[in-house]
């Protein structure tokens, strides 16, 4: 469908028309739209800007992967489908492997997640295969599996757009794990160490400029901002906001 730019609401049609083609694709399972549409609703209430308590998780999560021994994105349907050429784009210039990880499991949706990240042009997919062979504990479905050199290794695990009951088994495996969610009351929100309360492609195209500026910094002043950094006060803040603008 082509969407043109002079519709008032072009940039949330546009996303809509991409889950719908990851969904035709095969990448996306059918839940993903109704995933996003609660997405879209909780960005309608916020306002659809990106607001000061999602600029401090940013930079700190920012700081947590550029600090990070081993950092891992973790790649669901729904992300891949909004932000497959620039997440490939983003892993390759700061080496962070993408590893698709899938509540909705299929061992075709994961074979074709991992051949479209590849298309987009990214160089270290890791998710379908032998390498997959880690359990995570306490976890029944099937994110439970990990790859040796992903998750399994990673000392910081970035899941944009998760469920939160992997969230929480990461945590007590001691990950520092970062997440996206517009929802700020969320299991994900609550339980991750950074929660970023903005929309998916707006959070990765302010998360490329802030990795640009803070790489340049001392290892020093990315811990100051990690140690500083509270995420019940960012979620406060994210309710409060919600709360004044219904
Ligand atoms: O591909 P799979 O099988 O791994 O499935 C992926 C989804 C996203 C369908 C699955 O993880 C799921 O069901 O997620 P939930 O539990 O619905 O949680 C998704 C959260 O992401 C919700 O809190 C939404 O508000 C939020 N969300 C949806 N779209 C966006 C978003 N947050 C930020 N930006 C978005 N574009």
């Amino acid at each position: 469908m082509k969407i043109p730019s002079s519709h008032p609401r072009a940039r949330s049609l546009r996303h809509r028309e991409k889950i719908v083609q990851g969904v035709e694709q095969g990448i996306t399972s059918t839940a993903g739209l109704i995933a996003h549409g609660r997405g879209e609703t909780f960005d309608y209430l916020l306002g659809e800007k990106t607001h000061s308590f999602a600029r401090k998780a940013l930079q700190t999560a920012t700081a947590a992967l550029l600090t990070a021994r081993h950092p891992v994105i973790s790649i669901n349907g729904n992300v891949a489908a909004l932000l497959g050429k620039e997440l490939a784009l983003f892993s390759n210039r700061w080496n962070i492997p993408l590893e698709v990880n899938i509540f909705h499991h299929t061992k075709t949706r994961e074979k074709r997640l991992v051949s479209y990240l590849k298309k987009c042009g990214a160089k270290k997919v890791l998710g379908s295969g032998s390498g997959r062979s880690k359990i995570i504990p306490s976890l029944a479905h099937a994110r439970r599996k990990m790859h040796l050199d992903g998750i399994a290794k990673a000392d910081v695990v970035f899941v944009p757009l998760e469920d939160g009951d992997r969230c929480q088994a990461l945590m007590k495996m001691g990950k520092k794990v970062i997440t996206i969610d517009l929802n700020p009351l969320s299991r994900t929100a609550r339980y991750a160490t950074i929660t970023i309360v903005d929309e998916l492609t707006r959070v990765f195209l302010n998360l490329e400029k802030s990795m640009e500026t803070l790489h340049r910094k001392s290892p020093r002043f990315l811990k100051a901002i990690l140690q500083s950094y509270n995420n019940r006060n960012i979620l406060r803040l994210a309710e409060q906001t919600l709360r004044r603008r219904i």
